[in-house]
Parts: structure tokens; C-alpha cells; sequence
């Protein structure tokens, strides 16, 4: 049968500390299934201040950059590995703009409405692109999991 021509796709899904404090755990995880992704790998871990600044190096010129990474080594964060077809650009659609107020304002069904608070504490995290998302799986886990090209 026809897919329309959509590839299936693996991208890196992070619920931040924020969302992991809050008890969005669950709610996340089940607009993640009820939105069609597969949950490939999923693991708890501690971003130290090294870890944080390489995952989001390209910000590192950034103002917002050492809040960032203070945000991120705040407590544990939830890493996935989800899968579908159109993964990439779907997730990112799921969890909306980056902006939580601006979510609430635009997007009042996405992840980011439903548990961010502001343009830092945003509650999630998707791969911006297959580059980034073959990167960020990789960062996390074994070179298997990576997509094939
Ligand atoms: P992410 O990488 O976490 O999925 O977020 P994103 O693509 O929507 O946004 P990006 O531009 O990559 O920014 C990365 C994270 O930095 C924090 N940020 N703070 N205070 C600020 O103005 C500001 N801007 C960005 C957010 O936590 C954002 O998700
Ligand atoms: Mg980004």
C-alpha cells in the first residue's frame, strides 16, 4: 500500500526536568502512542554541565545559553527514541513552537501548552532535522539504533 511517499523515521524525544518534576511523564507518553510513534528506547539520565553544553552546543554563542544548560542539569531528564513515519517533523509538530505562552496562545493541543511554562522551561525537546536527529540519537545510544541512510 501506498504511504504517500512519507519515510519511516527515528527521532530523539527528551521530556526536560521540568516535565519529569511536574508528573507529565505519563501524559506525554500517551500523546506519544495515541499519535502514532513507536517508543524504540527509553532511558532516564543526568545531563552534568559537559553533557548538557555538547548536546546543545550549536547555542553555544547564545545569551540564553548558560540558563540553558543551568535548566538542563536541574534534575533527571526522560530520553526517547521514537519512531514513525514523518517522525521528525511530527514530533516537533506534536510538541509546538518553542515558546510555551506561545503554544498556549497557538497551539493550545501541543505538548508545550500543555506543560511548558515559558520561552526556557518548554517541558520537551525534538530533533530539529534528520541530521540533528541521527546526531542526537547517537549522543545518547549505541550506533544501532542510529538510522541507516
Ligand atoms: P529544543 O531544541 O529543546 O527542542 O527547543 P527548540 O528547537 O524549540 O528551540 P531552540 O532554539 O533549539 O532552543 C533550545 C532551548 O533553549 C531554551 N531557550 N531559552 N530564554 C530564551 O530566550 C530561550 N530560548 C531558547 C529553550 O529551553 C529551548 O527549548
Ligand atoms: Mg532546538
Amino acid at each position: 500500500a501506498s504511504n504517500g511517499g512519507m519515510k519511516m523515521e527515528k527521532t530523539l524525544a527528551m521530556i526536560k526536568p521540568d516535565g519529569l518534576r511536574g508528573n507529565y511523564t505519563e501524559r506525554i507518553k500517551g500523546a506519544i502512542v495515541e499519535s502514532g510513534f513507536r517508543i524504540l528506547e527509553e532511558r532516564i539520565v543526568e545531563l552534568d554541565e559537559d553533557r548538557a553544553s555538547r548536546f546543545y552546543a550549536e547555542h553555544s554563542s547564545r545569551s540564553f545559553f548558560p540558563n540553558l544548560v543551568k535548566y538542563m542539569t536541574s534534575g533527571p531528564v526522560c530520553i526517547m527514541v521514537l519512531e514513525k513515519q514523518n517522525a521528525i517533523a511530527d514530533w516537533r509538530a506534536l510538541i509546538g513552537p518553542t515558546d510555551s505562552v506561545k503554544a498556549k496562545a497557538t497551539h493550545p493541543n501541543s505538548i508545550r501548552a500543555m506543560c511548558g511554562l515559558d520561552s526556557e522551561k518548554n517541558c520537551v525537546h525534538g530533533s530539529d532535522s534528520l541530521l540533528s536527529a541521527q546526531r542526537e540519537i547517537s549522543f545518547f545510544f549505541e550506533e544501532e539504533t542510529v538510522q541507516q541512510l
